[in-house]
């Protein structure tokens, strides 16, 4: 049977320091294989160590979800909230403690269908929350409904015919409702996710990174696609932003850019804004 880890933790975090934002003893996780979250908890953590911030100044939030399981493993102040409402938690925390880094970590169907609406409301706001969206086109931990991302066309439990559904942008809709930091990664990208988490980050506002990746069980089975055709789909049909940009139109189409999509810094942050209202209300008495 598998061990959690069989050396001392302290080893085990000289060797990947990134080792100290995760909760080994919860391992492990109860991820399936070839599943692409891990990957993601990986980019998060070593994204901090990179950016020097302690596991003490970091809240992670969730809804649920299988991508709504990574505060389980990660070692922070963890909450895992109900089902779509991570965000109204997380801006909760926020505004209790601005110095946080505050990290959610939610599904495509938490995000932006039963949640979609405090979705929306939090890119509007532009509240300093980093949104770590694991979009994998279907409801995994559920088994395999139909979501707002799932691609028309593909199978789902819910459309045994094929979703005939047209599905929406997260990018886009994230920055028609303000969001001034927009990226879009992937798990097979690893590295280039760890830059895009470290950028989200360090923005002040609202940063939406939406990452691409695998459900092998649910989504793969359904549509016959096995681990290595979910990650080779990845490698070839996203493309470096400026390589995207280069295509003529009607090649841009059959492609999806990764990178920072979209980056404004001229909008002033929510909590910020609420403490200056506060000041002023209470003639500088919090
Ligand atoms: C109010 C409520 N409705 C429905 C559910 C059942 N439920 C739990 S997770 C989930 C879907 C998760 O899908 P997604 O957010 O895409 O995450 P994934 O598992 O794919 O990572 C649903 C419908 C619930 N827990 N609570
Ligand atoms: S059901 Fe899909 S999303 Fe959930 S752990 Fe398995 S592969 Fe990952």
């Amino acid at each position: 049977m598998l061990q959690p880890i069989d050396i001392p933790l302290e080893k085990a975090i000289e060797k990947k320091p990134y080792f100290k934002y995760l909760r080994i003893d919860k391992m492990p996780h109860i991820w399936c294989p070839g599943c692409g979250n891990g990957q993601v908890l990986k980019a998060i953590c070593i994204a901090l160590d990179k950016l020097g911030i302690d596991n003490n100044n970091v809240s992670m939030v969730s809804g649920i979800g299988c991508s709504s399981r990574t505060p389980g493993y990660f070692d922070g102040y963890t909450l895992h909230t109900t089902h779509g409402r991570a965000l109204a938690f997380a801006t909760g925390v926020k505004l209790a403690r601005p110095e946080l880094t505050v990290i959610v970590t939610t599904g495509d169907g938490d995000c932006t269908a039963i949640g979609g609406n405090h979705f929306i409301h939090a890119c509007r706001r532009n509240i300093d929350i980093t949104v770590l969206l694991f979009n994998n086109w279907i409801y995994g931990m559920t088994g395999g409904q139909v979501s707002p991302t799932t691609p028309k066309g593909s199978y789902a439990t819910t459309t045994p015919y094929g979703n005939y559904e047209p599905n929406f942008s997260i990018a886009d809709l994230a920055i028609g409702a303000g969001a001034t930091f927009v990226a879009r990664g992937t798990a097979y990208h690893v590295t280039e996710l760890v830059n895009l988490v470290e950028a989200g980050i360090k923005h002040k506002g609202f940063s939406l990174i939406e990452v691409l990746t695998p459900c092998t069980i649910q989504y793969g089975r359904k549509n016959k696609m096995g681990i290595v055709d979910m990650y080779m789909w990845l490698k070839e049909n996203t493309i470096p932003l400026k390589a995207w940009e280069k295509l003529p139109e009607e090649k841009r189409k059959s492609k999806l850019p990764r990178g920072i999509l979209h980056h404004a810094d001229n909008r002033e942050e929510y909590t910020h804004r609420y403490y200056s209202v506060v000041e002023k209300v209470m003639g500088g008495n919090k």
